[in-house]
């Protein structure tokens, strides 16, 4: 795969490809990503890539003819353009899984108040946001992009398995993880992990997928692909847990009686 960066901040990119998993693809060729500065296909003498907003208001639009001449000297005939950007559809594992298939990716970044609205037109196959919450530009949007991509490309991660097990794979958030010492700090690995029974195992871990993923993201189960056996043990997790809410209401129940039986009278 060919990924292509068009950045103002090419320095930005200097550290998180040249780390772990992400360097030693690019190493074995299975990846070459390009950073390009916006600022060289500016044509005048400032270099200047920004300019005030039409009808007025706060900050710089980047202008489009600087950006379009940028993408189309990268672009290709192949290479599939996404502009970084709060107002793009929202990055999931389903979006990397489809660029992931993609020969060559080339991504934008906007930054100041956005990109003239004619790049979108002429020029943008995708806009992308990685989340409800404001960067400074789509630079560390682009890494996060470029990273959860790139790790699904074939022969990247040593492991396949562990791409299928992994949260978000399955739709459910993973199962807890232990190594050794057995017991730390008073803390003791669930007994079922020492126990040898392989069935056992994968039966706790997806229980454990299920229970946190109803506990902490319920609205992933909405969607994840679940067998009957997966609802029964969903069952069996939602009545422990209201068997264990009940049993908390009559032990507050309880000190709370105990309060008001010794209770003094503020008031005389
Ligand atoms: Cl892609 N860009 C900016 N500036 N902010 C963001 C974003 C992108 N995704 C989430 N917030």
């Amino acid at each position: 795969m060919l990924i292509d960066i068009l950045t103002l901040f090419p320095g930005m990119f200097e550290g998180p490809f040249n780390e772990s998993i992400i360097k030693r693809a690019i190493e074995r060729g299975l990846v070459t990503i390009r950073i390009h500065n916006i600022r060289d296909w500016a044509t005048d003498r400032h270099r200047t890539v920004d300019d005030y907003p039409y009808g007025g208001g706060a900050g710089m639009v980047l202008k489009p003819d600087v950006l379009v001449a940028a993408i189309e000297a990268v672009r290709g005939d192949d290479g599939y353009v996404i502009l970084l950007t709060p107002q793009g559809r929202v990055f999931t594992q389903q979006i990397a899984r489809e660029l992931a298939q993609k020969p060559h990716l080339v991504l934008v970044c906007g930054h100041y108040e956005g990109v003239d609205e004619r790049v979108c037109q002429l020029a943008v196959d995708d806009e992308i946001s990685i989340g409800d919450y404001v960067l400074t530009g789509g630079e560390l949007a682009a890494m996060v992009v470029v990273d959860a991509t790139v790790r699904l490309i074939p022969g990247v991660l040593g492991d396949q398995a562990s791409l299928q097990e992994e949260s978000h794979s399955s739709g459910l958030l993973e199962y807890p993880h232990y190594t050794r010492p057995a017991e730390f700090r008073g803390l003791r690995v669930p007994e079922v992990l020492l126990s040898g029974h392989h069935a056992e195992i994968a039966r706790w871990r997806r229980r454990e997928s299920l229970r946190r993923t109803l506990e902490r993201r319920p609205d992933l189960l909405e969607k994840a692909p679940l067998t009957a056996e997966d609802r029964k043990l969903l069952e069996e997790i939602r009545a422990e847990k209201a068997q264990a809410a009940k049993q908390e209401r009559q032990a507050a129940a309880q000190v709370d009686a105990g309060t008001q039986d010794t209770a003094q009278p503020q008031d005389a």
